[in-house]
């Protein structure tokens, strides 16, 4: 009843179709290089997904197309084929082997996932924060903040990734990690670059108009350059807040009326007509009452159609005076 297989058409059939599987996986470039530790593990079984889905195509598809070619019924033909029951043996080895398979790639993934989510004890934290639309990254540590993540190559990396408004999601292709940044959530994402070089943040979750140029990028640096980068920002960091606390201490003590007229003419009494005794657009403050504090705060932070920042220092002390002897 079985004609004997015809191995030698199988054999060439199955290795023209795993030979244009193959070429037009390599032509295109389908997957990014594996840059950290997780994509490597990632990717390796990515491959091997692939390998054995050609394997088992070339078979399948051999066979298919070797009896389409050889067994095609004749034109008038119109006769019902030979009745056949089926095949215990081969239906035995397919169930048996793609079951394999599937054991193997279930086993696999889950020890690719518990290595991928395994904190190092020596890793390095930092703060992702996604906002329409950019990415800014803190270094809790050293207390600065960067818009370029950058990060030492050999180092587990734990993002602690957060939006500041609405979902957003953290991707680095190269590295084979990705988070979404949602409201209210950290979302931690655990990476360990092996790589020194610049790589693209995405934003991988449609958050608004600016989506598409949501980008950002990371910077894979040696260890001893991070250590010293960081060492470096922190002390530029520490260097600024204590000129602002400086300033600040300026600021609070008792201004000078004259120059703060001066200040005020040109830079409030555009909104505040009249040097503050006439309602502009901004309101009459003319014995508003207020205390020096308020009155810095509101200068300093703006409120409504009031912009903040517009003096500061010592030069805010003045105005302040100022504010306070207009009667
Ligand atoms: C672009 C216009 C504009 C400029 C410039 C401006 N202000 Fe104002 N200011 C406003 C508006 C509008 C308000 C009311 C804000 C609100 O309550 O929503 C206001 C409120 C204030 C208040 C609080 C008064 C109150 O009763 O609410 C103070 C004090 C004040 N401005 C001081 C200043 C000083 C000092 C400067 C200059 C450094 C300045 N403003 C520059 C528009 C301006
Ligand atoms: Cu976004």
């Amino acid at each position: 009843m079985y004609r004997k297989i015809p191995i030698i058409p199988l054999v060439v059939i199955a290795l023209i179709v795993g030979a244009l599987t193959a070429a037009q996986t390599f032509v295109i470039d389908w997957v990014p290089a594996a840059d950290s530790v997780e994509a490597e593990r990632s990717f390796t079984l990515l491959w091997f997904l692939f390998w054995a889905s050609v394997v088992f195509f070339m078979i399948v598809t051999s066979v298919l197309i070797y009896a389409i070619w050889k067994w095609r019924a004749k034109d008038d033909d119109l006769g019902d084929g030979p009745p056949i029951h089926g095949n215990t043996t081969i239906e035995i080895v397919w169930t048996v082997v793609p079951s394999l398979v599937l054991a193997v790639v279930a086993v696999w993934g889950y020890i690719v996932l518990e290595r991928n989510e395994a904190v190092a004890a020596d890793r390095l934290t930092v703060d992702v924060y996604a906002q329409q639309f950019n990415w800014t990254y803190g270094y809790p540590d050293a207390g600065i903040e960067t818009g370029t993540l950058i990060v030492p190559a050999g180092r587990q990396v734990q993002l602690n990734v957060r939006a500041r408004d609405v979902i957003h999601d953290f991707w680095v292709p190269e590295f084979a990690i990705k988070g979404d940044a949602v409201p209210g959530i950290t979302h931690t994402l655990l990476i360990t670059p092996t790589k020194p070089g610049t790589y693209p943040v995405v934003c991988a979750e449609l958050c608004g108009v600016g989506h598409s140029i949501m980008r950002s990028t990371v910077k894979v640096v040696p260890a001893p350059e991070f250590s010293a980068w960081l060492a470096k920002a922190a002390a530029g960091a520490k260097a600024t807040s204590a000129a602002t606390a400086a300033a600040t201490a300026a600021a609070s003590g008792p201004g000078d009326v004259a120059a703060g007229r001066t200040i005020f003419e040109a830079t409030c009494g555009g909104c505040h007509a009249g040097l503050g005794t006439e309602a502009g657009v901004g309101p009459r403050l003319a014995g508003i009452g207020w205390s020096d504090e308020q009155i810095r705060a509101q200068v300093t932070n703006g409120k409504g159609a009031m912009p903040g920042g517009l003096v500061s220092g010592t030069d805010l002390a003045d105005v302040v005076a100022y504010v306070q002897s207009i009667q």
